[in-house]
């Protein structure tokens, strides 16, 4: 059949149809991403302000991402673990040295890090600290997002993403993010194995902690034997204006999870960081994935990793967000419709002033897609602004003028 152009209508029509009805995406279809833009199947230019949920931090289809994919594409791209290959050993040693580990363990997707990261975990637990088998405990905070596994729903609050997917796994507990008081007080359980957490919360709708309340969790797990695991998929490799979020309070997690943009939004790569005393526990055969650490992904995230570095995308994240909480804040002087902006880096979101179970916020992103922005809400009222971490001051100007002229023009 000759393909002919679709519209948008026929296209989205098409998906409807046959694909599951898992997500509610705005109505607009994407042919076509560089760098900060992307275009629908008619050719309409936007800037990209969701970065597909920060997996394109180096900007859409870079350069020198894609030509580590294509030239690797043409070599070899999966051999299994079950033989070793060219590139995997290259990859663990430039990871590692990157972010000071002594030892990688490459997955897919943000989730199968997590997952890993709970089982290295619940390993050492064991192995380690000596919690009785099936007793470990590993803690999470209440409006934490890891991913859609039975494990992630298991230490889920969010009912949404957990209804009616039961019997929920055993070994969760969650405490109230940002509350050290709770963390203390849960750490006093000798089972407790791990905690768990986003150094900002980003599903929770963009949740920064107060200063310092990583680095005294932290030290806390420390004090209590209990191994301090960042979810770093969505918050780390430049996203909030430092290589890791946990950089802005200068302490290295025992287990660092990382996604996305791992891969510069290419394919899907994941990686857990640890030393030898925790990634040492896994002996052959006990862990593994078909893809995991294969010469194609390998050769992508080392040219994502080069980019972040090369282009100072962290540094350009740090400048550009202040730049931009500072145009949101003008923007929220002149109207009643936006309560506050919040975020660090280039992470950032605007609590919109109606209630979350109201359709402003995404009224706002229809608005803001007529006027060539998109973006999306995360809950209710709250929309996060997360654009690719290449775009350039007059850009993110550009950004927050459609930002500001949309908001002030808009009737609920
Ligand atoms: C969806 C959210 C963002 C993550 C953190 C692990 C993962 C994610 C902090 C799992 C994934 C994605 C998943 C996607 C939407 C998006 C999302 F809204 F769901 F929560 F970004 F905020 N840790 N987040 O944010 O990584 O397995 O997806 O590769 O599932 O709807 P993954």
């Amino acid at each position: 059949m000759i393909q002919t152009q679709l519209s948008s209508a026929e296209i989205i029509a098409i998906e409807d149809k046959y694909n599951a009805h898992n997500y509610h995406p705005l109505p607009v279809v994407l042919a076509k991403g560089e760098g900060v833009y992307v275009w629908d199947v008619d050719g309409k230019q936007y800037y990209d302000f969701l970065s597909a949920y920060s997996a394109v931090n180096q900007g859409h289809c870079h350069p020198k991402i894609i030509q580590a994919l294509t030239e690797q594409a043409n070599i070899l791209t999966l051999t299994s673990r079950a033989f070793y290959n060219n590139v995997l050993g290259e990859f663990a040693q430039y990871i590692t040295q990157y972010f000071g580990y002594e030892r990688v363990l490459p997955m897919n997707t943000g989730v199968e890090g997590g997952e890993t990261a709970n089982k290295l975990c619940r390993k050492w637990a064991y192995q380690v600290k000596g919690v009785p088998q099936n007793e470990a405990i590993i803690l999470f905070a209440e409006n934490n997002f890891w991913g859609r596994t039975l494990a992630a729903v298991s230490s889920s609050s969010d009912p949404v993403a957990k209804n009616d997917f039961g019997p929920y796994l055993p070994g969760y507990q969650l405490i109230p993010y940002n509350d050290l008081n709770a963390l203390e007080e849960a750490l006093k359980n000798p089972n407790v194995a791990g905690f768990m957490v986003e150094p900002i919360q980003g599903e929770a709708g963009v949740v920064v902690p107060d200063d310092g309340y990583l680095k005294k969790a932290y030290n806390m797990c420390k004090a209590n034997n209990v191994l301090f695991i960042a979810d770093e998929v969505q918050t780390g490799l430049a996203r909030t204006g430092k290589m890791l979020a946990c950089d802005y309070e200068d302490f290295q997690p025992d287990i660092l999870i990382l996604g996305k943009a791992l891969s510069g939004g290419v394919l899907p790569v994941s990686a857990v960081l640890a030393n030898n005393e925790i990634m040492g526990i896994l002996k052959p055969g006990e862990h593994g994935s078909t893809y995991g650490g294969n010469p194609l992904s390998c050769k992508v995230a080392i040219a994502a990793l080069e980019v972040l570095r090369e282009e100072n995308l962290s540094e350009n994240a740090f400048r550009l967000g202040e730049i931009f909480r500072e145009r949101m804040n003008q923007m929220i002087a002149k109207t009643d419709l936006v309560k506050l902006v919040r975020g660090k880096g280039l992470l950032n979101a605007i609590i919109i002033n109606d209630s979350p179970d109201s359709q402003t916020a995404w009224n706002l992103c229809l608005a803001l897609k007529e006027n060539g922005l998109l973006a999306k809400p995360t809950h209710g009222n709250i929309i996060r602004f997360a654009p690719p971490l290449v775009m350039t001051e007059a850009q993110l100007h550009e950004c927050a003028d459609i930002i500001e002229k949309t908001v002030l023009e808009f009737k609920k």
